[in-house]
Formats: C-alpha cells, structure tokens, sequence
C-alpha cells in the first residue's frame, strides 16, 4: 500500500534536487511532490525529469510546504516533509513512518541533534537555538524536543486538524507546538543529517538569513504560546 507523499520545499537547488528525487524510494511511496516558487535555476525542470510532480507556491518555506501538503493525493494518508538540498537521508524513511503506519503516532520528527552529524553540517548558532526552543517548548507544553528539524512524518487528517498559518521558516516550529496543544502523539526519533551537496543557504548558513529565521521562531512562539490551552484532536 503507497499511502506517503513526500513534500519537498525547493529554491533554487538545481544542483542537488535531481539527486534527492532520483533517490526516492518509488516502491514505497506514492508520491514526491516538489514545490517550488521562483526558482531561477533548472530546479523544476529537473525535478520533474527525476519523476517528481512539481508544483508552484507563493514565496515562503511555509508557503511551499502548506501548498504541497495540500496538493497531496486523497489517497495518501501520511505526509513526509524533507529539503531539497540532499542533508536528509532518505534511508531514515522507514523508521520515520513506521510508528504513523502502525497506529501508534500521528506525528513523527526527525532530530539531527540525536542522530550523527556530518562536521559542519549545523552550525552552533543552530544549535544553541533547538537547545533553546526546546527548553521553552517543555516548560509551555510538557513535551521535550531537541530539534526543529525539517525531516518529519505527520497523519494527514491530524496536519488539517492544526490549521498552519505560519508561511515562513517557522513552519516547522509552528507544527511541534501545535502538536503539543492538539495533543497529537509524538514520538522524536534519531536521523542522520549531512551538509547540503551543493548550492547555497536560504535558512541558517548566513547571518542575515539566520536573524530573520530566529525572528519568526520567536514571533511563532510567541503566538501559539498565547493559545496554551488544549485542543483535542480525538
Ligand atoms: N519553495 C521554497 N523552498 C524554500 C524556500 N526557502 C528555502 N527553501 C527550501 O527549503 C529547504 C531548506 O532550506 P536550506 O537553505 O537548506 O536551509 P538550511 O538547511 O537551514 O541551510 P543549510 O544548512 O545551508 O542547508 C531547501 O530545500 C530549500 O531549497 C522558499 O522560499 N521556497
Ligand atoms: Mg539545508
């Protein structure tokens, strides 16, 4: 049964994508959807020749990942969200959905911080800022994370249950909480994370771009933070 679609968000990674969907584990899945939005590179081009349906989003990391999630097939029943740029290992997929598959969960994240870790691959400011949220997310809501990575599982009727809002690079941050506040079960499991094979940082890797990430983080928490009380799913 190919119930997983696989969502990924793709600026300008004409370099590494065709590689990331060419890797994909087509038995498996039913689907690999790449969103792109004003790439100026080949990146849908080559996505598409790799055999990924690509799509277009209006701008934002959030953007693209709501428009994919939502363009997902009626039949699949689990949405996996991963980079572009090659940093995910695709071979964790098993281990991801695995607990979603067996009724056991409705949301599984992947975190970097207790799998290896390629040398470089997270610099220390990213660090220091998942040990951060991570503190602030326990003390709001009780459950420990250690990473706000992008590699992570959720059950499609539990994603339209959260209503994400978030449009930009606090997507991911947006999620967790309110799988917190919607009591979804969560379980954080260990992968691997390596450097990007090629192209350049939209997120983390300059200090711009990792101020303006670090903005949102905080405007998000922020905002869920106000709404603590608990919403059932079940
Ligand atoms: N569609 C879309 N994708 C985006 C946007 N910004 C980033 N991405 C993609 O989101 C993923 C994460 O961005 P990265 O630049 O790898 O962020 P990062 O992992 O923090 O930074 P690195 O450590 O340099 O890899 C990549 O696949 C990007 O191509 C955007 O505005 N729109
Ligand atoms: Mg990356």
């Amino acid at each position: 049964m190919k119930r997983i679609s696989i969502v990924i968000p793709a600026l300008n990674e004409a370099d590494s994508i065709g590689r990331v969907v060419g890797e994909m584990p087509w038995d498996r899945i039913a689907e690999c959807i790449v969103v792109d939005n004003g790439s100026t590179d080949r990146t849908a081009a080559i996505a598409a020749e790799a055999g990924a349906r690509v799509i277009e989003s209006p701008r934002g990391y959030g953007a693209a990942c709501k428009t994919g999630s939502d363009a997902a097939l009626a039949s699949s029943d689990i949405v996996v969200f991963m980079d572009g740029d090659g940093s995910d290992i695709i071979a964790d997929l098993g281990r991801l959905v695995g607990p979603i598959e067996c009724g056991e969960r409705d949301f599984v994240i992947g975190s970097r911080l207790r799998g290896s870790r390629e040398p470089g691959s997270m610099l220390p400011s990213q660090l220091f800022a998942n040990w951060l949220v991570g503190k602030l997310i326990w003390r709001m809501h009780r459950f420990r994370y250690t990473d706000m990575g992008p590699f992570r599982a959720i059950r499609r009727t539990a994603l339209e249950h959260l209503h994400m809002s978030e449009m930009t690079y606090g997507w991911n941050l947006e999620m967790q909480v309110k799988a917190c506040q919607y009591q979804l079960r969560i379980e954080e499991i260990a992968v691997d994370y390596r450097k990007r094979v090629a192209g350049d940082s939209k997120v983390s890797g300059n200090l711009q771009a990792s101020f303006r990430t670090a903005v949102r983080i905080f405007a998000v928490l922020f905002r869920t933070g106000l709404s603590r009380r608990p919403k059932r799913l079940r």
